[in-house]
């Protein structure tokens, strides 16, 4: 653990309030997808926990260049993913180079806490809601702690208010100028326990919705049609997802989520809330499958498949006629991605247990490239079935024209309600895009 030399910086100035650079790491994204940027959510819902008397500015690096010699008194780091902790390192060092403390934080900084220590002054590990001044307060009187872990002590689910958007330059949030999806969370935990998932290590074992009206209450402030509801599933209880669904449906929006339970009244209160299109994931061929993705299309609503190729029953074969399934089902899109051995998962646990991990290069663990030994193929065959799956399935109907007709759904829909306008044309601005990792 280095020493916490930068802090004498600080105290010297007494610097109250602070200038603080939040930054979000660049990552790699799928090779085969459409690259967009989504305006991220964890820097925002972390930024409203930072006492507002501290000026906060945020760089997104995907979309922006980060400024190494600004003047600044601390930077913080939110990381999301494994592929964007070396990035993260790497940033980390370049200021702490000129003296400037740096803190990380987010579901990327808990699940590689151990190795962040060394490049860090700080890790914060966990919620951040009502905690995040008393690490400044530390900072301020030298007495940063190397890491804060409140992994298992989540924040009281109703401390949790509205992100802060107003940090985002929405301009840099665009495709071909239309306004990209805003980013709301109404539950955090998950039920569940899937075997290719970190979120129970994260300390999300237990399901903690919003209380409804903080939900409606963020919702309202978000000046967007379009939502991305990234709730890990929404399918968690079925009096909840109801009352949820009929709470926002007066405020007409858009929404993108993550599964929706199999239920006729709860797919009817979501099309009624705006539902527009779900994550669903697709494991197999199965007739549940090929029902579960009926009834989300019998209610208007899209299904966008997240297909993990590579499981240890997958053959060439098998993924072939995985691929013309989802075609005869007509899924609207896919998503696919190539099994990966996230840290603090039961897949990672299995496969390194059998020596089937080729590297921990995390900057590598994209998602969409083959980081272990398949059980039935080579590693450069499940390479090249990954690509076979995306040229196949996009090969009839391009990624996008498919997303352009489910634009146009959202813009029928808003046209009927007569809510196409209500936030305005959003400014359009060009900014450039930052400089590759070092
Ligand atoms: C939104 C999301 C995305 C969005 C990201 C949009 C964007 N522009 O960033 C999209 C859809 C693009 C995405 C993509 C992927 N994702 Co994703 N995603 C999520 C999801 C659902 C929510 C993240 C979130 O916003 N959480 C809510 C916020 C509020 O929580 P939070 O980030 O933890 O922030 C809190 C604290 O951590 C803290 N905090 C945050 N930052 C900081 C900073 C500091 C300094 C401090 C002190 C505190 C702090 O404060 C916040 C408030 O308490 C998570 C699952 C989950 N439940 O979290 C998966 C998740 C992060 N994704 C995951 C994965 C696997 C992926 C993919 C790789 C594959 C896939 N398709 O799912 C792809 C990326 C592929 C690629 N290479 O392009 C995994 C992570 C695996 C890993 N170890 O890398 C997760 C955990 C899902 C899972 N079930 O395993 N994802
Ligand atoms: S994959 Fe989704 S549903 Fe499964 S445990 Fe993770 S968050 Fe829950």
């Amino acid at each position: 653990m280095p020493k916490l030399r930068l802090l004498p910086h600080l105290q010297r100035a007494n610097i109250r309030p602070m200038k603080i650079r939040l930054i979000y790491p660049k990552w790699p994204k799928l090779a085969g997808q459409r690259e967009f940027h989504l305006p991220p959510h964890g820097p925002v819902a972390f930024a409203a926990t930072v006492p507002q008397e501290h000026e906060l500015k945020f760089t997104d690096e995907n979309v922006a260049p980060v400024d190494f010699e600004e003047r600044v008194d601390l930077v913080c780091i939110s990381c999301m993913l494994t592929c964007q902790v070396h990035r993260a390192f790497a940033i980390a060092d370049r200021f702490r180079r000129r003296g400037i403390p740096v803190i990380a934080g987010g579901i990327g900084a808990a699940l590689h806490a151990n190795e962040m220590t060394d490049h860090l002054d700080s890790v914060f590990i966990g919620e951040a809601e009502g905690r995040f001044a008393q690490v400044l307060d530390d900072l301020v009187h030298s007495r940063l702690k190397p890491r804060y872990d409140y992994l298992d002590s989540p924040a009281p689910i109703e401390t949790v208010g509205t992100a802060r958007r107003s940090v985002l330059d929405r301009s840099l949030y665009q495709y071909r100028g239309i306004q990209m999806v805003d980013l709301v969370h109404a539950s955090r935990g998950c039920r569940f326990n899937c075997f290719p998932c970190c979120v129970r290590y994260l300390g999300g074992r237990t399901f903690r919705p919003r209380p409804l009206e903080r939900v409606v209450e963020e919702i309202e402030s978000i000046p967007n049609n379009r939502l991305f509801f990234v709730d890990n599933s929404l399918a968690q209880d079925k009096q909840w997802e109801i009352e949820l669904f009929r709470a926002i449906a007066p405020l007409k929006r858009s929404i993108i989520s993550h599964p929706i339970e199999d239920d006729e009244e709860v797919l009817r209160a979501a099309a009624d809330a705006g539902a527009w299109w779900v994550y669903q994931a697709v494991f197999d061929t199965s007739d549940h499958i090929r029902q579960r993705v009926k009834h989300y299309k019998d209610h208007g609503i899209a299904v966008e498949g997240t297909i993990l190729l590579g499981l240890d029953d997958h053959d060439e074969d098998g993924i072939k006629r995985l691929v013309d399934f989802l075609l005869e089902i007509d899924l609207d899109l896919a998503e696919f991605t190539v099994v990966t051995p996230f840290p603090h998962t039961r897949i990672y646990d299995q496969l390194a247990a059998e020596g089937r991990i080729l590297h921990r290069d995390w900057s590598r663990y994209t998602a969409g490239e083959v980081v272990f030994k398949p059980a039935k193929m080579t590693p450069q065959k499940l390479d090249e079935l990954y690509h076979y799956a995306w040229t196949t399935f996009y090969g009839q109907e391009p990624q996008e024209l498919k997303m352009a007709r489910l634009l146009k759904t959202a813009m029928i829909r808003e046209q009927a309600a007569g809510t196409s306008h209500r936030f305005g044309r959003p400014r359009r601005r060009r900014a450039p895009v930052a400089a590759p990792a070092e």
